[in-house]
């Protein structure tokens, strides 16, 4: 017997991601219903080798429904999360909505699956910002050996991670580099993104960080230890898919760049490669359409008693949202449903 299983927002890029993983880890689905707003509806989507018709997210009853991945933002969120919890439907939630809120877990499987349990709290689950997730996949098994004090990251953020609108301003400004008459000002990022780079993601908060920088520190706390400080710098770069991350670590105590490489050769979730070579490293390219978070460029920081420096690259779309969510499904599968 398996899941009975909504997926709100199919039509979008988490979304058909969140199809693609379901099918292709072979998630134990009795049913699947696809749900889009109005704007969408009766948009196909693909599930495995089936053809799916969205339908109405607002009039959808989640009644006799196990589990819902939500892809819709904040604002829909906020008003039909509440409403599938209540009809029984266990949420899990890609939206930053309900991830501070101290009765939402906030799950990443491969760091802290025991935290599922709190999701009889609220009968929701929160999904992590991507930065964060690929980051914290990496910082536990170092974390585990001896306790980071302090993260310093620059983050090289694909636009995917600023949906469909923001792969088309760049696919649109890059041809019109070419054709000049054909100009594409910004409209979805503040500055052009062909061909440039932009320290700004996601709004400004008063002490100068933006909410993207906020959200890296706040979400490491609550899903590794809220003792680690982190700093971050986050910059949109014009690469379609794929965050990369150069990530200072500071330890309580010293750790060896060798043994650092061995425990996250060790790592779930982490793939290393790290030769020292022209073209050992992982680039953004590479990481499309993979679970893995690719760790390179792991190196010794002698500015500081313990320090460690690292280069970290994910398919955002997946690991920042898609995968990590259909790996909460997968995880309150097995520690709290029980039924695949
Ligand atoms: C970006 N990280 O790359 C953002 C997208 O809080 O889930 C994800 C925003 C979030 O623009």
């Amino acid at each position: 017997m398996g899941y009975r299983v909504v997926v709100a927002g199919a039509t979008g890029n988490v979304g058909r991601e969140m199809l693609n993983i379901l099918a292709e880890r072979q998630f134990p689905v009795d049913e699947i219903a696809v749900l889009a707003s109005r704007r969408s509806l009766g948009t196909e989507v693909t599930f495995g080798d089936k053809t799916l018709k969205t339908k109405d997210l607002d009039t959808f009853d989640f009644t006799g429904w196990d589990i819902a991945l939500f892809a819709i933002g904040s604002d829909a969120t906020k008003k039909y999360a509440p409403k599938a919890a209540a009809d029984g439907c266990i949420v899990i939630d890609n939206s930053s909505l309900y991830r501070y809120d101290p009765d939402v877990p906030l799950i990443v499987p491969e760091v802290n699956p025991e935290a599922i349990m709190d999701y009889s709290k609220k009968n929701i689950i929160a999904n992590p910002n991507c930065s964060t997730a690929q980051m914290v996949v990496a910082l536990k098994p170092l974390h585990d050996r001896t306790p980071i004090k302090r993260v310093v990251v620059s983050t090289y953020q694909a636009v995917s991670g600023a949906g469909k609108e923001g792969a088309d301003e760049l696919w649109d400004q890059t041809k019109s580099i070419y054709n000049p008459v054909d100009d594409k000002p910004a409209k979805k990022f503040t500055k052009q993104i062909a061909f440039n780079v932009i320290p700004h993601i996601d709004s400004f908060m008063e002490d100068g960080t933006t909410k993207e920088e906020w959200k890296m520190m706040v979400e490491t706390k609550k899903i590794v230890d809220p003792s680690i400080k982190v700093t971050a710098t986050c910059v949109r770069v014009p690469v379609f898919v794929g965050h990369c991350e150069a990530i200072n670590i500071e330890f309580e105590d010293f750790l060896d760049e060798d043994e650092a490489r061995d425990i996250l050769r060790q790592a779930p979730g982490v793939m290393v490669i790290d030769k020292r070579e022209d073209g050992g490293y992982v680039s953004p390219i590479e990481c499309v359409g993979e679970y893995a978070t690719f760790i390179s460029r792991i190196r010794q920081d002698s500015t500081i008693d313990n320090g460690l420096n690292m280069w970290c690259v994910s398919d955002n779309l997946r690991k920042g949202a898609a995968l990590n969510a259909v790996q909460i499904a997968e995880t309150l599968g097995t520690r709290v449903l029980k039924k695949g």
